[in-house]
């Protein structure tokens, strides 16, 4: 579906903003009420608890650990799509994702995602998934609940991740329905890091400083970046480049995190992220994108970094 009212207009400071940091904080937030109500209406389907699980013998009779995420046809999304034009309707918005992807961008994928705070996770399960570098609990949710995105925290990765062989012409849009703070699993942002292109998850980081980190691309190429933690109020709204590195920590607060995700794909013509892309020293798409999985989706490296920013 396109979104888009405007040309494409390069000289947009979003783009400018992407070419530098590879992500663009709007200054602007989307209608704050807007979300208040989806939020009362996404809160309103299920309760954000131990309930959402499985039990351990549930899990263990079958392991499920792939094919676990929203998808078309069970995407809570999908039911509150007429309340969805306070973002993509909101003209700052759709001005500069038209900027950077052309005037017929398209929605490849938006979802709902919560960050789900310790209280909820049952204690085997958070024994289970200690240390893993992605932990999305999709697996160990019951299916009918799977039409969200549950995190535990996740480890910092490029959006890349999920599109092997696809080029990075698409960028990643979030919105915070309620106020995030330091506590309730903000994103945890490497300016700067879409410079050396795709790499392969887990990423090579090392800690330089109390806000930065050296990042290697296993390449020869590296760079310091600044790591910058997203928080906000209701409405808060940034993008990134789908080669910037994020990631977040698991929920400390006692209520759940509940954001908005969307990927935003290039149209069919040249658009700012044309000259974001011009100055990447690295590759622009990935035959394999991560090293951290057995063949059946289970994670084998038990490592993360974004747990020690
Ligand atoms: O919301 C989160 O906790 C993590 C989200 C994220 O990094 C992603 O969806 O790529």
């Amino acid at each position: 579906m396109s979104l888009a009212l405007k040309a494409s207009d390069p000289a947009h400071p979003a783009v400018e903003n992407l070419v530098h940091d590879g992500a663009h904080v709007f200054d602007q937030r989307v209608d704050p009420q807007a979300a208040a109500a989806l939020l009362a209406d996404i809160r309103a389907t299920r309760n954000f608890d131990h309930r959402l699980f499985l039990s351990e013998a549930e899990f263990d009779a079958d392991p499920q650990y792939t094919g676990v995420n929203p998808r078309p046809g069970r995407n809570l999304l999908e039911r509150f799509e007429d309340q969805l034009g306070f973002v993509e309707q909101a003209p700052h918005i759709v001005e500069a994702v038209s900027a950077l992807l052309g005037a017929d961008y398209e929605i490849l994928n938006k979802k709902i995602v919560c960050g789900v705070p310790q209280s909820s996770v049952p204690e085997w399960l958070r024994e289970r998934i200690l240390g893993n570098p992605v932990n999305n609990l999709g697996a160990y949710v019951r299916p009918e609940y799977r039409d969200i995105t549950y995190f535990y925290g996740i480890d910092f990765h490029q959006d890349l991740i999920d599109y092997k062989d696809r080029p990075a012409d698409f960028l990643t849009l979030y919105i915070y329905l309620h106020p995030v703070t330091r506590l309730d699993a903000p994103l945890f942002l490497l300016t700067g890091t879409h410079a050396l292109g795709g790499t392969l998850f887990p990423h090579d980081l090392s800690r330089a400083g109390p806000d930065a980190w050296t990042y290697r691309d296993r390449r020869g190429g590296e760079m310091t970046a600044r790591q910058l933690i997203l928080t906000g109020d209701a409405g808060y709204a940034a993008m990134w480049h789908a080669c910037t590195l994020h990631g977040t920590q698991p929920d400390a607060a006692d209520h759940e995190r509940i954001s908005l995700r969307y990927l935003l794909a290039q149209g069919s013509g040249r658009a700012g992220i044309d000259e974001v892309n011009a100055t990447l020293r690295g590759p622009l798409a990935l035959n394999e994108t991560r090293f951290d999985l057995a063949a059946d989706g289970r994670a084998v490296i038990k490592a993360n970094t974004v747990n020690k920013a």
